[in-house]
């Protein structure tokens, strides 16, 4: 039997397990896994600059493509607390990542030794499992225990706790021999399926709510062709946005009180059946559930089954995988076709799509934010990955931004921890070297874990991020209306080195090109289609982050309310057929 340190056998397990990349940095505790990654000399290592900006690195590497999972590393002690934010950003949105750490050795956790920290206790309520090891033996097991839970039901995080002579101990292992653990599939039955399709029958306004669970089981292509096959309308989740494409004759809108369109509101307010396929009635969905609920009926349909019931108790859960559940309704519409003619509740759906639309071609300067979108829709194509995590920024993108593939919005839905975008947008270039990345951030989320961009140059990961500078919390100036203030909010001050910034204090673009990357900055609508187009040249010829920043009005209300019929719109709309110049029309 091989021997080799334990260090060595775990860096066996994570090639085996499919890993090529790890986003950390080194510190004494862990050496010895970075010694057994240099010898085994196949994992590629992205030197983060904090260590939130590997946790969340790993986060967008595992949210780029189907299977992966991001794998980040750090010291013991403050690396660890720094990546609970990753943590919990990843269990919040169902993505497995792995988090391993180094510790102090077994015999010194209890002396308040140099760095050492109970992490794991630390970790546990944001990870599926957070473990110290502490027999060397066990290294193995662990780690082909961590692979397993990632994959299995709801997906989520691992940490695994390294103390420094756990690492070091050489152990019998052959990585021959290692196999995966089996993952279990909770799998819909026919019975269940024919139960859905008979509330369908029963129902006359019927809806699918899809959630990010069909993202992570990769059956985007499987929803589009149950709701054809029934001619449903989809109402996608912000985690599950991209799942039907925006331009599809299906797709009627996202529902909620923030990220949300006027269309999709009015669609389920009117619906009278909601069929939530891998969703969880995220609060700023649903709103007010009164609302939410009024005069209609709900399938929920999850993998994990305390989600079932959780938020409300539908009137039929199924515990399944998306993808499982969609085999099986589609194999059960199939036999009952033809199913019943839903063309005058499509249209009517289809036909809001059209009409109840926001006003994005403002040409006022100061840029108004609805502006950036329209040129962004234009700039960009379906093929674009778009990064977020929150903010005005993040909320109007999502009202306003076209999206048309899974896994082309990737915003940390539940957490929303600021710095998230551009650690995250990192980790989708590094997966995805191929398709363009364009990240938006607001100003402040920018400057949180803004020192990343120097990893994006160092390790020539290029992508675009959009910086919509109001020089304020925007989200939460516009929360203080109801205090009736304007307290802590506001970014702007003079800054003695740029007097052309005019008060708006930070100057991005300087920052940026101080840690390798390359900016350009507009202040007037009319320049926010060159400067894209100049960026995508920057970024083809110096493959580095190029950040494009856009002076902004400074305060903008943006649409939002506390129930889905009380949204309050602040600026103008259009409710007429054809005048926005980036209206995705249905798809014919
Ligand atoms: C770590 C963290 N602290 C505080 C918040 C609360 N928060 C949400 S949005 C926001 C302001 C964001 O400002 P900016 O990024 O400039 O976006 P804007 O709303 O101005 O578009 C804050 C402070 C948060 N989400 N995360
Ligand atoms: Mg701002």
């Amino acid at each position: 039997m091989p021997r080799m340190t334990a260090a060595r056998a775990a860096v066996e397990i994570l090639r085996r397990e499919g890993i090529t990349h790890l986003f950390g940095l080194p510190g004494a505790a862990i050496n010895p896994f970075y010694s057994a990654v240099r010898d085994q000399g196949e994992l590629r290592h992205v030197l983060a600059r904090h260590v939130e900006g590997a946790s969340h690195m790993a986060e967008g590497y595992t949210r780029a493509r189907a299977g992966n999972i991001g794998v980040c590393v750090g010291t013991s002690g403050p690396a660890g607390t720094d990546m609970i934010t990753g943590l919990y950003s990843a269990s919040a949105d169902s993505t497995p990542i792995l988090c391993i750490t180094g510790q102090a050795p077994v015999a010194k956790l209890h002396k308040e030794d140099f760095q050492a920290v109970d992490i794991s206790s630390i970790a546990a309520p944001v990870a599926k499992w957070a473990v110290t090891v502490m027999e060397a033996a066990q290294v193995p097991g662990t780690f082909q225990k961590a692979f397993q839970l990632m994959r299995s039901g709801r997906p989520g995080p691992v940490l695994i706790d390294l103390p420094l002579d756990v690492q070091l101990t050489e152990i019998d292992f052959d990585p021959e021999l290692y196999t995966s653990l089996p993952v279990a599939t909770p799998r819909a039955s026919v019975a269940q399926a024919e139960a859905v399709l008979q509330m369908l029958a029963q129902a006359e306004r019927p809806l699918i709510v899809a959630g990010g669970g069909i993202v992570n089981a990769d059956a985007a292509d499987l929803l589009v062709e149950f709701a054809e096959l029934s001619n449903v309308p989809v109402v996608p989740t912000l985690m599950g946005w991209g799942t039907i494409p925006d331009d599809h004759r299906l797709m009627a809108g996202m529902v909620g009180l923030q990220t949300s369109h006027r269309y999709g509101n009015q669609t389920m307010v009117e619906a009278d059946l909601v069929i939530g396929i891998g969703n969880r009635w995220a609060n700023r969905h649903t709103g007010g559930l009164e609302t939410y609920r009024a005069g209609r009926k709900f399938v929920h349909i999850d993998i994990e089954p305390t989600q079932i019931g959780r938020v409300f108790a539908p009137d039929l859960g199924i515990v399944s995988d998306a993808k499982a559940a969609l085999e099986v309704l589609v194999h059960v519409a199939r036999q009952q076709a033809p199913l019943d003619d839903r063309s005058e509740w499509a249209a009517a759906c289809r036909d809001r799509k059209a009409r109840m639309r926001r006003r994005t071609d403002f040409d006022n300067v100061p840029i108004k934010p609805q502006r950036v979108y329209q040129e962004m829709n234009n700039a960009f194509g379906p093929e674009t990955r778009y990064v977020s995590t929150i903010g005005l920024s993040q909320i109007q993108a999502a009202q306003m931004l076209h999206v048309y593939r899974p896994r082309h919005w990737i915003n940390a839905g539940q957490a929303g921890p600021l710095g998230w975008t551009g650690p995250a947008a990192l980790g989708v270039a590094v997966a995805d070297p191929d398709t363009p990345v364009v990240a938006l951030s607001g100003d402040y989320d920018f400057q949180f874990l803004i020192e990343e961009l120097a990893v994006g140059a160092q390790f020539n990961i290029p992508y675009i991020h959009v910086v919509v500078n109001n020089a304020y919390l925007g989200l939460i100036r516009q929360a203080q209306r109801n205090f009736d203030m304007d307290f802590c909010v506001q970014l702007a001050f003079d800054n003695i080195n740029t007097p052309e910034l005019a008060g708006y204090g930070v100057d991005h673009v300087k920052v940026a090109e101080g840690l390798g990357c390359k900016a350009v900055r507009v202040f007037e609508p009319d320049g926010i289609q060159p400067a894209l187009d100049e960026a995508k040249k920057l970024l083809a010829e110096y493959r580095v982050p190029v950040i494009v920043e856009v002076i902004l009005e400074r305060i903008t209300n943006v649409a939002m309310g506390t129930e889905i019929d009380k949204v309050v719109e602040f600026d103008e709309l259009t409710d007429v057929r054809h005048p926005v110049p980036t209206a995705s029309g249905p798809r014919e």
